[in-house]
């Protein structure tokens, strides 16, 4: 595993990256996010029944302490893992925390265009609509309803992102410990909503960077007809807890 340089003045990011059956794409993402400096990585692995867990054990034992692994126990979910990450990381000295994927959708080449981006927001988003629509090798059905998705978001809820549902995310580390984490509910594409609508409600700064957005090319999409009712219902949640000020 490469010894990438460390630099005192730059900031250091945590890399959360929740992983469920991702054993094809783990050691490759690993290796690109460690080549890059100041940075760790937490795997946030549900019991993979394809061993993700022990190979990033593995991985781990081999990353100088860069790389650690958090094995969860409690029931599967995405949002979940990242909620145990976001607090795992609040316990950390990381100045900024990001959220990926570890499908290699997210490609560790633009860490250092959202680093930058953090300097003047609070959080900062690696967006897939900022220059048209910039997602390769999805199929038609897939873009329209990720676009469609992007639409009926920011039109119920009126949060000005291009891209709302992205998963590729930095937090500047006090941003995240604004949010009322243990608030979040929503599990799938609407963890991303819930979270950057109460990063808004915070006060947050939000910016947007391009990436270009790789579909995965190995393992298999987690995304589920409930993922997808939860979307529907969600930006209703959310705004009628906002005109009705229940907490
Ligand atoms: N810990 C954990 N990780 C999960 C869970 N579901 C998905 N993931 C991980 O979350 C990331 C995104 O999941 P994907 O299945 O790629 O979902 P997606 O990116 O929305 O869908 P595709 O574009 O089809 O890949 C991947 O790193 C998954 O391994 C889960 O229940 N628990
Ligand atoms: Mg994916």
């Amino acid at each position: 595993m490469p010894d990438a340089p460390v630099s005192a003045a730059a900031p250091v990011a945590l890399i959360l990256l929740p992983t469920y059956n991702e054993r094809e794409n783990l050691p490759t993402m690993a290796e690109l996010l460690l080549a890059q400096p100041n940075l760790r990585v937490l795997v946030i692995d549900d019991g993979s029944p394809d061993g993700t867990g022990a190979l990033a054990d593995e991985l781990a034992a081999a990353s100088h302490g860069r790389l650690q692994v958090m094995h969860r126990t409690g029931k599967r979910g995405l949002g979940r893992s990242y909620l145990d990450g976001m607090r795992a990381a609040l316990q950390t000295d990381a100045d900024l925390v990001f959220q990926m994927d570890a499908d290699l959708s997210h490609d560790p080449k633009y860490i250092p265009d959202l680093v930058r981006g953090a300097a003047t927001a609070d959080v900062v988003i690696g967006s897939r609509y900022l220059q048209g629509v910039s997602v390769v090798n999805w199929p038609l059905r897939r873009l329209i309803l990720s676009t469609f998705a992007n639409w009926y978001v920011r039109t119920i809820t009126g949060i000005e992102v291009r891209d709302c549902t992205a998963g590729f995310r930095c937090f500047r580390r006090e941003a995240l410990a604004r949010l009322p984490i243990d608030r979040i509910t929503s599990d799938g594409y609407s963890f991303q909503v819930e979270t950057l609508f109460l990063a808004l409600e915070a006060g947050c700064r939000v910016s947007e960077v391009p990436i270009i957005f790789v579909e995965r090319r190995v393992g298999a999409s987690k995304i589920s007809s409930g993922v997808i009712r939860e979307s529907v219902f969600t930006p209703w949640r959310l705004v009628l807890r906002r005109w009705f000020g229940r907490r």
